[in-house]
């Protein structure tokens, strides 16, 4: 039997079941029938089978892109086949609607983000459903609407109460001429975007999640995905950074201050011997100690602070260091070694100091050599080769030698051997590391989630009760490009609580959160709580999601993450949100550009005129009106800098939604990159025109004039070619 969606479109159809394909009045009147019968509504239906599948919704920039366009009709061929399957399937759409794009193009058309914002939203569902997609719009969740992220800033105390949420101090980019907080994205090389300041880094307080608390969960439960990508369960394991290492300490020589002794965290503790100084954090507590008479080391540690923390700045910049004067001892020889201060050490991590081996860590190579300190080998390769130790360090694992009681132990037993020796002299033990951070969800800027906490008169905080939310983020603002209109408006600031004046806390939540839960919503977008859990238990998890790779770290953990903690409040069941995931490839297409005086310049392929062979080779490309002669630039990722993208838009218009469907279907597997070339499109076209007229001629269509019902029905149903 015809399945119910596709029947109705046919019989209005009739009428414009010309002899000539025409996209737009067929889709329309599909599109209309859809819209009045609401055919892609679902409610929860304990008889039938449920599938949810689910696209990364999108940031409301102004207009669909092609990626776009890949990601929601691979969803919407999921869903429909689903469909055909019998399965109730849920195929939600949203906004991920808070962030700064929409402040800086506030601040350039002269209106108000979230202004900007609704008109974006109004502008690209339209585009969405001229593109057909069959969502279910009555469950349209838009994130920057306080019955969204009311629930968040509930969630959030909530996670205040037990523990999991909590302040500390921590840097942001600081721009000192415009006095503000600036993001990544708001530095240009060192500077800020707006006036070029050089930009410092400055300590503030801000606001934490403890994801680390779950970091062994969270790594563990990628095993219970085997339908997920294993690139991307790899990243999500390499983010997450377990490591098995020893902890030891190392005594001072002399005591600095209050301080004896410091630790250290090492994953070769089978190099230690050839440990020839050690190296403390530029923040560690002993080197801020000792900078109290020494101006040098002081200088030294205020110019890390404007250094990049980010881990591929660290182990690209150029090393640098002070000699405290200071000596520890080695833990096993009693030997001295000098103290140093890096700037390659981070506060963060393990216990803020390393015991270098710079002949086998290429970080402490460099900085040995930098500073003629000793390199000493303790480990030799298995086969017996010689190192050339002038060249680097020598990193791999192999057999101890130089270390006496150690020689000829190879990682594993050295690793056992001298854990116990540390053991049994009170000075060490076998530890686990991650890698991951807490979560600062804390951001300066106005567009956002205001985070729900009071500031109390006495210093110390506490959060919003549950009576006084949502706390509102006004939307009728101005922007003046430089200050968060809540943080420069004194009265948005001020409230009470039982009597006692209090101050709103004007940070905003990362818009990380608000993408952290979104799939849990469209289960019961109007819940009067955060969610209705028998909906959420019946839809999730989410059985198919399906979106780019460049969420495959932060979205999807922090998601993951998310779906935990709700589960451990109560709100849900099951312990991951995404059964199976897909992450479609990059759409792409030809480049081309000129350059001039060492400046390349990117043309649009629309004003470029190119020569081809027979076999469809370019053989020369130039400029449509100059006639200049032109560099291909390859076939890269769509993207406005590069000229190259492809409006969705004006491809509909000139040959319909079903058309550009049916071409990013067809022209490469959905993991893959896909190439947009015109010729693929006219050939999704022709197919399509082909197959309308081949069933507007059969004999049965001529018989019952119901040529529609079949055309349609098989464009859907039957295998459509390689090269259409
Ligand atoms: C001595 C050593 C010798 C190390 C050797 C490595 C190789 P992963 O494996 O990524 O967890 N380390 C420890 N704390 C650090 C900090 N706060 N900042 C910068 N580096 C730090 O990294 C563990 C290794 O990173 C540790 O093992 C330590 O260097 C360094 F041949 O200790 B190793």
């Amino acid at each position: 039997m015809t399945p119910f969606y596709l029947r109705p479109p046919i019989f209005q159809l009739q009428n414009i079941m010309n002899e000539h394909y025409n996209p737009a009045e067929v889709e329309q009147a599909a599109q209309a029938y859809w819209e009045n019968n609401r055919s892609f509504e679902v409610t929860e239906d304990p008889t039938k089978e449920k599938f949810y599948c689910l696209a990364m919704f999108p940031y409301p920039s102004g207009r669909l892109h092609m990626g776009h366009v890949r990601n929601y009709t691979i969803t919407d061929v999921i869903s429909r086949y689903q469909r055909m399957q019998g399965k109730n399937v849920l195929h939600p759409m949203g906004w991920d609607a808070f962030g700064l794009p929409a402040e800086n193009a506030a601040i350039k058309n002269n209106t108000a983000p979230a202004k900007w914002t609704y008109s974006n939203t109004d502008y690209m569902r339209q585009q969405l459903k001229a593109l057909g997609f069959g969502f279910d719009w009555s469950r349209e969740v838009t994130t920057c609407k306080p019955d969204y992220y009311r629930w968040e800033q509930w969630f959030f105390t909530r996670l205040y109460e037990k523990g999991l949420a909590y302040k500390k101090v921590s840097s942001v980019n600081w721009c000192p001429k415009d006095q503000t907080v600036l993001a990544n994205e708001q530095v240009e090389n060192g500077c800020c975007w707006r006036c070029d300041t050089p930009v410092e880094r400055k300590e503030i307080p801000q606001w934490f999640i403890r994801i680390t608390d779950y970091a062994e969960e969270l790594l563990n439960d990628l095993d219970k995905l085997p339908d997920w990508p294993e690139q991307v369960k790899t990243m999500q394991r390499n983010w997450i950074g377990k490591s098995r290492g020893v902890e030891m300490r190392f005594d001072l020589a002399q005591p600095v201050g209050e301080h004896k002794a410091f630790e250290v965290y090492t994953t070769r503790p089978d190099t230690l011997m050839g440990v020839t100084y050690v190296s403390l954090a530029a923040q560690h507590p002993i080197a801020l100690h000792l900078a109290k008479d020494n101006a040098e080391l002081n200088a030294f540690i205020e110019a890390c602070k404007v250094q990049s923390v980010a881990e591929a700045d660290m182990a690209n910049m150029e090393k640098r260091g002070i000699d405290t004067g200071v000596k520890a001892r080695h833990p096993i020889t009693g030997e001295e070694v000098a103290v140093w201060v890096a700037n390659y050490v981070l506060m963060d991590y393990g216990s803020g100091a390393v015991m270098a081996v710079p002949a086998h860590d290429q970080r402490d190579f460099e900085f040995a050599q930098k500073y003629a300190l000793d390199i000493k080998q303790v480990i030799a390769p298995t086969n017996g080769d010689a190192i050339d130790l002038a060249s680097g360090a020598f990193t791999d694992k192999g057999v101890l030698v130089n270390s006496g009681e150690f020689d000829g132990l190879n990682f594993d037993a050295a690793f056992t051997a001298i854990a116990e020796t540390l053991a049994a002299a009170g000075k060490g033990r076998v530890t686990t590391n991650y890698r991951l951070r807490d979560w600062g969800v804390s951001r300066q800027r106005y567009w956002g989630a205001p985070i729900p906490m009071f500031n109390l008169p006495d210093g110390g905080e506490i959060p919003v009760p549950a009576h006084k939310l949502p706390i509102l983020l006004p939307e009728d603002v101005v922007m003046d490009g430089v200050q968060s209109p809540i943080k420069a408006d004194a009265n948005w600031r001020k409230d009470e609580l039982n009597g006692q004046a209090v101050e709103r806390e004007t940070d905003t939540f990362d818009t990380f959160m608000e993408s952290s839960w979104y799939y849990a919503r469209y289960t019961c977008p109007n819940a009067d709580s955060m969610l209705d859990s028998a909906k959420a238990n019946y839809w999730l998890p989410v059985d198919q999601y399906v979106g780019g790779i460049e969420h495959a770290i932060l979205h999807l953990l922090y998601a993951r993450f998310f779906h935990k903690l709700m589960r451990d409040e109560g709100l849900v069941q099951c312990d991951e949100p995404f059964n199976r995931l897909l992450c479609q490839g990059m759409v792409n297409a030809e480049s081309f550009c000129s350059r001039k005086d060492g400046r390349t310049e990117w043309i649009a392929p629309e004003e470029v005129t190119v020569e081809r062979d027979e076999k469809g080779k370019m053989i020369r490309a130039f400029h449509k009106v100059t006639g200049e002669p032109l560099e291909f630039g390859g076939v890269i990722k769509m993207s406005k800098s590069k000229m190259n993208g492809v409006d969705p838009e004006t491809v509909i218009q000139q040959y319909g939604a079903d058309t550009v469907r049916l071409f990013t279907m067809f022209a490469a597997p959905p993991e893959q990159s896909l190439e947009w070339t015109d010729s693929g499109v006219e050939g999704a076209s022709r197919f399509l025109r082909r197959l309308w007229k081949s069933r507007h001629q059969s004999p049965r269509s001529r018989a019952t004039g119901r040529a529609g019902s079949g055309a349609a029905q098989r464009s859907a149903e039957s295998p459509a070619p390689q090269n259409p």
